[in-house]
């Protein structure tokens, strides 16, 4: 077919309308519906190859990989650019902690304590990791009271709720900074997440020729009243996967260096049986701007059973 015959096809379908539309919806499906017409035929899709991405998307929604296939194929990442680009040309504040993607494992209702907490059970004998730091405005003044949310993996690279071994939220919590704007939490270092083997987005990851892993990283929403809510990540430096992650989720200012102990002096002094690593992260927030959305993205999320 040519491009008219198409769009005029198209328009029989978008116009059927007997009653009030969603314009907003049907601004977009009416492209949508346009833009797949024009891609099967400048790509002479077949049926069959029409009808097995059909069966793939009933796949993927059983399997509920949507919010793993949405990072995979940097769409996730996408719209973080795009939110940049939009506090940018509203005059937010220039200077604050990067943001990047939630990724689909966040769990509300976590633990909630006083500048800091303990998140792991105790029963991962991965290396011991003490983090901490503040949270400053862009002037750099300390914001007291300020929610860090903090979730990761365990060192098999699993995320409790979803991984029901775990006991519930474990390497979950919600710590309130102190007088100072600080938070310090101790857990177990994270191993890097990788997309179930026989899951489809792997499947389709493998048809692209790519891998579906993602470098050892913990997760943050930072919120405070006045500030716009900073949704972002920290990667855990010197992992094979830093610069080659699935989700595109790295970004310069994420990466902070990674102290390793391991002498027994300091060991007994810190009062631990094992090796332990610390990372010192400060996060900084910028003012909320008017029309934008400084609260978290709303979004459906999973919920603890
Ligand atoms: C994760 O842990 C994650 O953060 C993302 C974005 C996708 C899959 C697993
Ligand atoms: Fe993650």
């Amino acid at each position: 077919m040519n491009k008219t015959q198409i769009q005029d096809f198209a328009k029989r379908i978008t116009g059927t309308q007997s009653a009030p539309a969603n314009e907003r919806v049907k601004a977009v499906v009416d492209r949508m519906l346009l833009d797949l017409f024009v891609l099967i035929e400048d790509m002479d899709v077949t049926p069959e190859e029409f009808w097995s991405a059909c069966n793939y998307v009933t796949e993927l929604g059983k399997s509920n990989e949507v919010g793993l296939l949405v990072p995979g194929l940097g769409i996730e990442h996408f719209l973080d650019l795009r939110q940049d680009e939009k506090e940018r040309a509203a005059g937010m504040e220039v200077g604050g902690t990067p943001r990047t993607i939630e990724g689909p494992l966040y769990v509300a209702g976590a633990p909630v304590s006083q500048g800091e907490a303990r998140l792991d059970d105790g029963t991962d004998d991965g290396e011991i990791l003490l983090m901490g730091g503040r949270v400053l405005d862009t002037r750099g003044n300390p914001v007291p009271g300020a929610k860090v949310e903090v979730w990761h993996a365990n060192t098999r690279g699993n995320y409790s709720v979803f991984d029901q071994s775990q006991s519930p939220f474990n390497l979950r919590r919600t710590i309130v900074t102190d007088c100072e704007g600080c938070y310090r939490f101790r857990s177990v270092m994270p191993s890097g997440y990788s997309c179930p083997p026989d899951g489809p987005t792997q499947t389709l990851l493998t048809l692209l020729g790519r891998h579906g892993h993602r470098p050892a990283h913990i997760h943050f929403f930072v919120s405070a009243p006045g500030f716009r809510t900073l949704t972002t990540q920290i990667n855990i430096k010197d992992d094979p996967h830093t610069h080659d992650d699935f989700a595109f989720a790295t970004r310069d200012g994420l990466i902070p260096d990674v102290v390793h102990h391991t002498d027994p002096a300091v060991l007994r002094d810190m009062g631990v049986d094992r090796p332990f690593a610390t990372i010192a992260f400060d996060f900084t927030l910028p003012h909320a701007v008017e029309g934008l959305t400084n609260a978290v993205v709303e979004r459906a999320r999973a919920s603890a059973a």
